[in-house]
C-alpha cells in the first residue's frame, strides 16, 4: 500500500475559508445579503468597465475574486496566540505585520496571518486579522486580576483540533481525511457562543472598563467578529447599502475614490445586539454586539516610498480636519482627503516610475512571439511592448483604518487614552515567533516576477 499524500495547504486554507463563510453565512443572514451585494457589484463593474476585467485577467486575479475574504478575531491570552499561529500554519498562513491600535484608544496589538507567496495568494488568499488583548493596559487591578483568572481557565481548541496540529507538525502535512477533519475542528474555536462564561454583573464590569475587554473575556473563544468580501467598487457597495437595509459608517477608511486605486478601502456597518445568556441566568436575557459586516477594496501594495507620501496626505487631511471624522463632518473629511491626495500621482505610469508602487511584470503575447529576451532590459521590454507591468494587490491591513473599523463596531464610548504604545516585542514573545516585513514580501514578488520576464 503506498502512503497517502498530503493535503497541500493551501487547499486547506482554501477549505477552511469556505466553511468559515458557510458557517458566518448561516448565523449571520446580513452578511448573505452583503456578499450577494457584492457579488452583483463586481458583475457590473467587469461588464461596464473592460480594462478592470483585462487587468484582473492578466494578474489571475479575476479567479480568486469570489472566494476573496478576511476575517477578523481578538484572543485574550500569549498561549492562546501562539496556538493560534500553529494552526494558521497548517493551512500555509503566517504572521505578516505587526499593528499597534492604542493610538485610538483600543488596547490591543495586531498581526495578519496569510499566505505569502503570490501562488499561495492564488490558491487562497484568506486573511485572519488578529488582534490580542493587551491586560497590562487595564488600570482598575481587581479587573485586570479577574480578567485573567476567567481567561486562564477556558481552552478555545478542541482536543481534536489540538491533535491535528501536533500530527501535522509531526508528520509535516495531512492527509484529505485528516484534513477534513481538521477543517471542522479548527471552525470550533471561531464559532458563536450564546451563553457566557461570566454573570451579567461581572460582564458589566468588563465592559464598563472597556467594551473590547467583555468581548475577549467573556465569552468561550475568539468568535469570529465579521468576514469582508472584496469589491471591485466600494462607493457603489457603501451607496447601495441603505437601500438593502443595512447602514454603514459615515466614512470609507483608508485612500480617496481614485482612478488607480491604492492600498485598501474599508466600510462597516455595525451589528445588532444579540441574545446572551449569563452564567446567572438560565434564558438569554443579556444581549452583547461584537459581530458586524465589513466590505474592502483593495488597490496597489505601495513601495516605503509611496506609504509615506500615503501617510503624510492622510495625517494632514486628518489634522487639518482636527477630530475623528464622524456623520457630521463626513462631507468635509471626503473634500479634505481629495483636496490632499491630489498630490498622489493617479496613473499606473506615474506611479510606476516614481517608484510608488509595486508591479508585477508579465511577458505579453508579442513578448512570447518575439522569443528569448537576450540582453534587452526591463524597461526596453516595456517600451517595445514585450512585458507589461500591473500593479501588485495590497494584500495586507492599516493601522487607521483598523481603528475606524474597530471604533464604528465599538462605539465612540470605547475611546480610552493610553499611555503606552507600541510593543511589537512582547506581541512577539506572546506569538512565540517574529512577524513577516509584509513590504520585503512585495519587493520578493515584484524580483520574481522581474526574473521570469528576463529570463523566459
Ligand atoms: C478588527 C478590526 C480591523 C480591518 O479590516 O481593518 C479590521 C476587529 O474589530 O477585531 O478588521
Ligand atoms: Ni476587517
Amino acid at each position: 500500500m503506498t502512503a497517502q499524500p498530503f493535503v497541500s495547504p493551501d487547499l486547506i486554507r482554501q477549505r477552511f475559508s469556505k466553511a468559515m463563510s458557510d458557517m458566518y453565512r448561516e448565523e449571520v443572514p446580513l452578511y448573505g445579503a452583503l456578499m450577494e451585494l457584492v457579488e452583483k457589484t463586481n458583475r457590473e463593474v467587469l461588464e461596464r468597465q473592460p480594462q478592470i476585467a483585462r487587468q484582473l485577467h492578466s494578474t489571475g486575479e479575476i479567479e480568486r475574486l469570489d472566494m476573496e475574504r478576511h476575517g477578523a478575531i481578538r484572543v485574550g491570552t500569549a498561549a492562546e496566540l501562539a496556538t493560534l499561529a500553529r494552526l494558521f500554519a497548517v493551512m500555509g498562513m503566517q504572521p505578516v505585520g505587526y499593528y499597534d491600535l492604542t493610538p485610538a484608544g483600543v488596547p490591543v496589538h495586531s498581526t495578519a496571518f496569510r499566505a505569502v507567496h503570490e501562488d499561495a495568494l492564488q490558491v487562497s488568499p484568506f486573511r485572519v486579522f488578529t488582534s490580542l488583548l493587551r491586560l497590562e493596559l487595564i488600570e482598575d487591578l481587581s479587573v485586570r486580576e479577574f480578567a485573567e483568572s476567567v481567561l486562564e481557565k477556558r481552552s478555545i481548541f478542541t482536543e481534536r483540533a489540538l491533535q491535528l496540529i501536533e500530527r501535522a507538525e509531526n508528520a509535516g502535512g495531512l492527509v484529505d481525511i485528516e484534513a477534513e477533519d481538521f477543517v471542522l475542528q479548527a471552525l470550533e474555536t471561531f464559532r458563536w457562543h450564546h451563553s457566557a462564561t461570566v454573570s451579567a454583573a461581572q460582564y458589566q464590569t468588563l465592559s464598563a472598563q472597556h467594551r473590547l475587554i467583555a468581548d475577549v473575556v467573556a465569552f468561550k473563544g475568539p468568535h469570529i467578529n465579521h468576514l469582508t468580501p472584496r469589491t471591485l467598487d466600494i462607493d457603489i457597495v457603501q451607496a447601495q447599502m441603505p437601500l438593502h437595509g443595512i447602514t454603514p459608517k459615515a466614512v470609507i477608511e483608508g485612500p480617496p475614490r481614485r482612478q488607480c486605486p491604492i492600498l485598501l478601502r474599508q466600510t462597516s456597518f455595525k451589528a445588532l445586539d444579540e441574545p446572551i445568556a449569563f452564567t446567572d441566568q438560565t434564558q438569554t436575557r443579556g444581549s452583547h454586539s461584537a459581530r458586524f459586516g465589513e466590505i474592502e477594496q483593495r488597490g496597489a501594495a505601495l513601495t516605503p516610498k509611496g506609504r509615506a507620501l500615503y501617510d503624510r496626505l492622510l495625517n494632514a487631511a486628518r489634522d487639518e480636519l482636527g477630530e475623528f471624522p464622524n456623520e457630521a463632518n463626513a462631507a468635509r473629511y471626503n473634500a479634505l482627503m481629495s483636496q490632499h491626495f491630489s498630490e498622489f500621482p493617479d496613473s499606473l505610469d506615474g506611479m510606476r516610475e516614481q517608484k510608488l508602487a509595486y508591479f508585477r511584470y508579465f511577458v505579453t503575447e508579442k513578448g512570447l512571439a518575439a522569443g528569448r529576451t537576450g540582453t534587452a532590459s526591463l524597461e526596453e521590454l516595456l517600451r517595445d511592448g514585450r512585458v507589461k507591468a500591473e500593479p501588485l494587490v495590497y494584500e495586507d491591513f492599516l493601522p487607521v483604518s483598523a481603528a475606524g473599523i474597530f471604533q464604528s463596531n465599538l462605539g465612540d464610548a470605547a475611546q480610552t487614552h493610553y499611555g503606552e504604545h507600541a510593543n511589537r516585542q512582547a506581541f512577539e514573545t506572546a506569538l512565540g515567533r517574529s512577524t513577516i516585513d509584509e513590504l520585503a514580501l512585495y519587493a520578493e514578488t515584484q524580483r520574481r516576477s522581474i526574473e521570469k520576464c528576463l529570463s523566459h
